[in-house]
């Protein structure tokens, strides 16, 4: 079992993340991590900043020669942006001046977070409730994935909607989801992905923001990963825990999700079979190959509803927290809709979250301990 924390503002110098608890003797890819981290930056709907930034990991210890030690892994991912921010973000000399903010976003952490820190300016919050931060995130995931690769394990993601477009059919196939990396929504379905584009293209032209729902199916994971014995072993809930931790989610469902509130229980529960090649087996995954908190063997199937960026090109209105007059609210620079680049941090914590339970039943402290107990049972 690994723990990890993240740290940095989103015009500060950079993310960092802190990783404790890794194995040791893991071949680490560099070239992977900055793809998964380009990964996240992609995406119809994304604002101005993405062209500033090429976020890459610059690893400060617990690998060396491309494989983990055992030791605190730490990184960095530069903020290019930083260079224009300087003169307000300085550790020391950084100033209020022209960047102060006193007209807090309905939606945002803007006011509750300036009340709750004693700030008069809104600024201090807004730069860490960034969702800026979830590329630290995709760090930590895509070193989990690198682990996690060895037992054959594999994760995807892909969007199913953008406001009112929809992905009607479930998609189960490998490759086809893989194909959600080419398509500019991360949609595989070439009908939703148009009607998608549209939609944010409507969004954008209106001055307003757009969320959406994506699906993270995990491919692989061995059955009696997490525990029914305690609440938080529960697989489920460590999962739903991680993701409601993603700025903007708003809802986690598993398998059938709120689905299985409205149906029978002959409806919704996944029959069991025995074949002496495939051991047990279902012919249906309802449950999302979770049963009992613990994964069944089945793919593991997470939706995410994320909502819409609080900050609008066309302000709702707020109150200014230094005159308290009615005011219309601050315009942030922003994206219009983030719910591609949401499904690349929803599946990298997904993983995340998977290796650590993973570790916690497998646990060793170096690869190859890892891989005997897993090979033995
Ligand atoms: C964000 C505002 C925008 C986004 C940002 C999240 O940044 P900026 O204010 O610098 O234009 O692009 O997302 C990222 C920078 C990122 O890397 O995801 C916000 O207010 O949450």
């Amino acid at each position: 079992m690994f723990r990890y924390l993240t740290a940095g503002e989103s015009h500060g110098k950079g993310l960092v993340g802190v990783i404790e608890g890794f194995p040791s003797n893991v071949k680490i890819d560099l070239d992977k991590i900055n793809h998964d981290l380009g990964r996240r930056q992609k995406g119809y709907g994304r604002g101005e900043r993405m062209k500033i930034e090429q976020d890459q990991m610059n690893i400060l210890s617990g690998i060396r020669g491309g494989k983990t030690l055992g030791s605190p892994i730490s990184f960095m991912i530069e903020n290019k942006d930083y260079q224009n921010w300087e003169e307000y973000m300085d550790p020391i000399e950084g100033k209020e001046g022209n960047r102060k903010i006193t007209m807090p976003r309905p939606g945002h952490a803007d006011l509750i977070g300036a009340l709750k820190y004693g700030f008069s300016d809104i600024r201090n919050v807004l730069e860490r409730s960034s969702a800026r931060e979830t590329a630290a995130r995709v760090g930590v995931g895509s070193l989990a994935k690198q682990l996690l690769d060895n037992f054959g394990i594999e994760v995807f993601s892909h969007v199913i909607s953008i406001g009112g477009a929809s992905v009607y059919e479930q998609i189960s196939d490998k490759e086809l989801l893989a194909q959600s990396d080419k398509s500019e929504v991360r949609c595989c379905d070439p009908k939703a992905e148009a009607a998608m584009i549209e939609e944010i293209e409507r969004a954008k032209v209106a001055k307003d923001s757009l969320g959406g729902i994506f699906e993270i199916r995990i491919v692989g994971v061995p059955a009696g990963i997490g525990s029914y014995v305690q609440w938080d072993r529960k697989l489920d809930a460590n999962l739903a825990f991680a993701l409601m931790g993603i700025q903007a989610i708003k809802g986690v469902e598993i398998g059938a999700g709120f689905c299985a509130g409205r149906k029978l229980g002959s409806e919704i529960h996944d029959e069991i079979y025995h074949d002496v090649d495939r051991g047990y087996y279902r012919k249906t995954n309802r449950a999302g190959g979770i049963e009992g908190g613990m994964s069944n063997g089945e793919d593991i199937i997470i939706r995410c509803a994320m909502k819409p960026i609080p900050t609008l090109y066309k302000p709702l209105k707020t109150v200014d927290v230094e005159t308290k007059e009615q005011v219309l609210a601050t315009v942030e620079r922003s994206d219009t809709c983030a719910v591609p680049a949401a499904s690349v941090v929803g599946e990298m914590v997904a993983v995340t979250v998977i290796a650590q339970e993973f570790l916690r039943k497998f646990g060793g402290d170096s690869l190859e301990e890892i891989m005997s107990k897993w090979k033995s049972y």
